[in-house]
């Protein structure tokens, strides 16, 4: 699992039969911001869910973690808007805690640090700079009970086996007692699914293009943007949204000393955005590692905040 280089991934993923690039790329500074644009999507309903449940429900979950005092790690944090409304209820119900925000931006990390402090002045925040892999780790010799967050469906990125295996890894670094709250997307009428990764402005169009254009710019990449188009599907038979770059024309592309060839209409998979239901849910506490679970969900029932405990 562990993040090899830039350059390595793309000739690795271009090079298969069915041609693949990692979605983890997709955040460079333009992405990130094509990223803000999509959470304020009419379509794109997952954001506007997680804040809901955040808002109603925080202080019923702050309730089921049976500590005193604990730790609270965020993986994937970013700028901790959201995560403020739930330190706020955690902190209101008298329980003391540090906040452990972990991000691979550094910068990020100082606008999350100063956001939280804004609002909760008391509240101690350490923050982590680092991938997932590597900041974890770091949380073993912590001596206190801890939540690890993993919010804003970035579960639904690890393709089946995958997530399995990312939150086996991250159960490793917890003990009995501890807990992990995750915010999961939910199998729902696959028509709304689809529009939320194929909106009528192509903004989510966009933002697959940028893949190319980080490409084109970063690694001297010749990509034509203008003969890619972007394919969203929904796979209600294993809740797996997926995204495609299609070639729309017979094409060579060059990338450093590479030459891709491209048929006309072969694709690039550029994201698996995976969706459970809460059977799916509960069986996967267990798969992983988890003992209890328990699911806080939207009136639509379109998103879950799930709270697992080890
Ligand atoms: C940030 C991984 C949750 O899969 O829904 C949004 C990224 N891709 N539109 C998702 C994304 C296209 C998003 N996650």
């Amino acid at each position: 699992m562990g993040s090899d280089s830039f350059i390595n991934d793309v000739i690795w993923g271009l090079s298969d039969p069915q041609k693949h690039l990692p979605s983890k790329y997709f955040y460079d500074e333009k992405g990130s911001r094509i990223f803000q644009e999509i959470m304020q999507m009419e379509e794109y309903y997952l954001p506007k869910c997680e804040m809901e449940i955040l808002n109603k429900q925080s202080q019923k979950i702050a309730m089921e973690i049976n500590h005193d005092e604990f730790d609270i790690i965020e993986l994937g944090a970013g700028d901790g808007t959201k995560t403020l409304i739930f330190l706020e209820a955690v902190m209101n119900i008298g329980k003391k805690i540090t906040y452990i925000p972990m991000d691979i931006s550094e910068e990020i990390l100082k606008v999350n640090r100063q956001h939280i402090l804004e609002r909760l002045p008391d509240l101690s925040v350490e923050v982590l700079p680092g991938d997932y892999f590597s900041t974890i780790r770091a949380i073993e010799s912590r001596p206190k009970p801890r939540l690890v967050m993993f919010m804003g469906s970035n579960i639904g990125n690890f393709p089946g086996e995958k997530a399995i295996e990312f939150i086996r890894f991250v159960n490793d670094y917890l003990n009995p007692g501890d807990y992990f709250l995750m915010g999961v997307d939910l199998k729902k009428n696959p028509h709304v699914i689809r529009a939320a990764y194929n909106d009528k402005k192509g903004i989510t169009k966009k933002f697959n293009l940028n893949l190319l254009e980080r490409i084109n710019r970063e690694l001297q990449g010749d990509f034509n943007l203008k003969a890619f188009e972007h394919y969203g599907v929904y796979n209600p038979l294993d809740g797996a949204a997926l995204s495609f770059l299609v070639s729309m024309e017979e094409q060579d592309v060059h990338i450093a000393d590479h030459t891709f060839h491209f048929d006309q209409y072969e694709t690039i998979h550029t994201e698996v955005s995976q969706k459970y239901s809460l059977k799916d849910l509960d069986q996967l506490a267990i798969k992983t590692g988890f003992s209890w679970d328990r699911h806080f969900t939207d009136r639509m029932g379109f998103y879950s905040l799930s709270l697992f405990r080890k």
